[in-house]
């Protein structure tokens, strides 16, 4: 079989092909939006019909991932982490139904939040759901885990939670592919009353995941994923999960490590290849990307004095690991210098030249000057840089869609001429059910969609609510003349001002929808076009 360069998610995406896959789902977000991308180019993927296209957000993605599962599918769902957030409910209860094809959750963590709000950990959800984990440590057992998982989730009757991080999504490294597996045939689950989660039905299926674990762990004891390496110096022992595992290596190249090691990237945990490590040496340093999960179970496990690493402040409780935390953690030199050259200027985040949101926000600014500044709820995109200078445009960014419901809350709690800010993907990622809200309730709010067709800030992917938002308001109940639109261009300033002044005076629901595409987009699509009008003359020439 053929070896190929891939990014981590690029080796999940191959790999979930290979494995027989019928159906991805996904909504976009960093660091996993590359998966969805892979399969989405890919000829077999093409060829074969394997469902591709992006969902309106994580939590439809998920159940659309276990409706192919009950059909007898196999499928697959990539995430980043906060998206896990908004797929819980669905996610959890899958852990409830089972599976009837195989079905592997992708979460991609961003610890360090490069490009985030927060760096929870994955594991804890699958730990919550009870459901087991692969992390692989490097991109190859990314292929391996993906490629297997299918078959290890049809067997054990839950779905399988694949956890990543950033540096391995990000970064390339040769993946040898395994031969190519057939999609299953559609079948129904032997039990027509498995995905029918009523109480008594679904208190049967619990104790199922329950009863199972015992196995779980089984298969985790006997994973080739989790290896026990003896050391000749026992004063340490190392416990390294994930990436980690890497980074433990690229410390000592092609030198032994001393010490015994025990690396795992499947769960439930281990606890007999842990018990083993523990009883062998006098400490254990864990090293482990993310929230210290291993390390606060083992502490619940044996005596805690022993146990060092991330609670113990050996290792740095926030942020990402690199070599080197790894390299200060076990005493021994540092391989990089990581002082940043005072060459280097830092360079914050801005809207690119000629976005329209900027256009936007200079029309907001100039109107919250009348009102007084406080009142400008925002959402998550890339209209959130405008936080920062120059245009400091902006009071709020918690989650997708939160720009509508916490204005709604300020307006009620009396706050007048309130606007929110949302960017059209995220309206219909999680906006939608707000404005419902508000509509209801007829809130003296005002909301700007901000469209520019596509979902930039994740790279331009296709966006639901396209050429949709005035009808999607106005099926809400909007009253079509509080549906106001204008280009978000310099000459357009002055009725910018003049629409949003209009409809912050008036004490209801409206809504606003500046529209101009992406720049980036544009010149994509630019180019694209550019580049079909070539290959065709060529091919008239020839
Ligand atoms: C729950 C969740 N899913 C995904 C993301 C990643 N993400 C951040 S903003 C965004 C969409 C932005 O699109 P849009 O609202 O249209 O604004 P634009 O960036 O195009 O201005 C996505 C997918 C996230 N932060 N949270
Ligand atoms: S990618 Fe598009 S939406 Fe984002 S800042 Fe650039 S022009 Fe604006």
């Amino acid at each position: 079989m053929e070896k190929l360069l891939l990014l981590g998610d690029e080796a999940i995406a191959q790999a979930a092909l290979d494995g027989g896959l019928s159906g991805a789902y996904a909504y976009p977000g960093t660091p996993s939006t590359e998966i969805t991308e892979y399969i989405q180019h890919n000829k077999y993927a093409k060829e074969h019909n394997i469902h591709r296209d992006w969902s309106a957000n994580e939590k439809t993605a998920v159940e659309s991932a276990i409706g192919m599962s009950y059909a007898g599918k196999r499928s697959i769902v990539c995430m980043k982490h906060v998206g896990l957030n908004v797929a819980a409910d669905a996610f959890m209860n899958s852990a409830i139904t089972g599976v009837n094809g195989g079905m592997l959750v992708v979460v991609a963590d961003d610890p360090s939040m490069h490009s985030s709000q927060n760096e929870q950990d994955s594991r804890y959800y699958a730990d919550f759901a009870m459901i087991p984990i692969l992390e692989p440590s490097d991109q190859q057992e990314a292929y391996d885990m993906v490629y297997s998982g299918f078959e290890l989730s049809e067997q054990l009757n839950v779905p399988v939670m694949i956890r990543i991080t950033t540096r391995l999504a990000h970064s390339r490294a040769s993946v040898q592919r395994k031969p190519q597996q057939a999609q299953n045939t559609n079948k129904l689950p032997e039990d027509l009353r498995q995905f029918v989660l009523l109480p008594s039905i679904a208190k049967r299926n619990y104790n199922t995941l329950l009863k199972n674990q015992s196995e779980f762990k089984n298969r985790s004891e006997q994973s080739p994923f989790n290896q026990y390496t003896s050391g000749t110096d026992k004063s340490r022992g190392i416990i390294c999960s994930g990436i980690a595992y890497n980074y433990l290596k690229e410390n000592y190249g092609e030198q032994e490590i001393p010490y015994p090691v025990l690396k795992i990237c499947q769960y439930p945990l281990p606890t007999t290849l842990i018990k083993k490590i523990y009883d062998e040496c006098q400490e254990l340093l864990i090293l482990e990307e993310g929230y210290p999960l291993i390390e606060s179970k083992l502490a619940g496990l044996f005596e805690n004095p022993k146990i060092k690493g991330r609670l113990t402040s050996d290792l740095p409780r926030d942020g990402e690991l690199n070599p080197n935390l790894v390299a200060i953690a076990l005493k021994l030199e540092e391989k990089r210098n990581t002082k940043i050259p005072d060459i280097v200027a830092s360079r914050p985040p801005a809207l690119c030249m000629g976005c329209g949101h900027t256009d936007v926000f200079k029309a907001v600014n100039q109107v919250v000057e009348t009102y007084g500044e406080g009142r400008v709820f925002a959402d998550i995109g890339c209209y959130t840089l405008s936080a920062l200078p120059p245009l400091q445009a902006i009071n709020t960014c918690v989650d997708m869609g939160a720009s509508i419901t916490m204005a709604k809350g300020a307006a009620d709690a009396g706050m007048k001429h309130v606007i929110a800010f949302i960017g059209d993907s995220t309206f219909t990622h999680s906006g939608m059910t707000g404005l419902l809200d508000c509509v209801i309730e007829n809130t003296p709010i005002t909301i700007i969609i901000s469209d520019n067709d596509t979902t930039g800030m994740t790279g331009g992917q296709h966006s639901h609510a396209e050429n949709r938002l005035f009808q999607i308001c106005k099926g809400i109940g909007v009253p079509e003349e509080h549906i106001r639109t204008f280009v978000p261009l310099k000459k357009n300033h002055a009725e910018a001002v003049q629409i949003l002044t209009e409809e912050l005076e008036y004490e209801g629901v409206s809504v606003i929808i500046p529209h101009r595409e992406c720049v980036r987009t544009f010149e994509r699509k630019n180019k694209q076009r550019a580049k079909k009008k070539k290959q065709e003359a060529s091919k008239t020439k020839s």
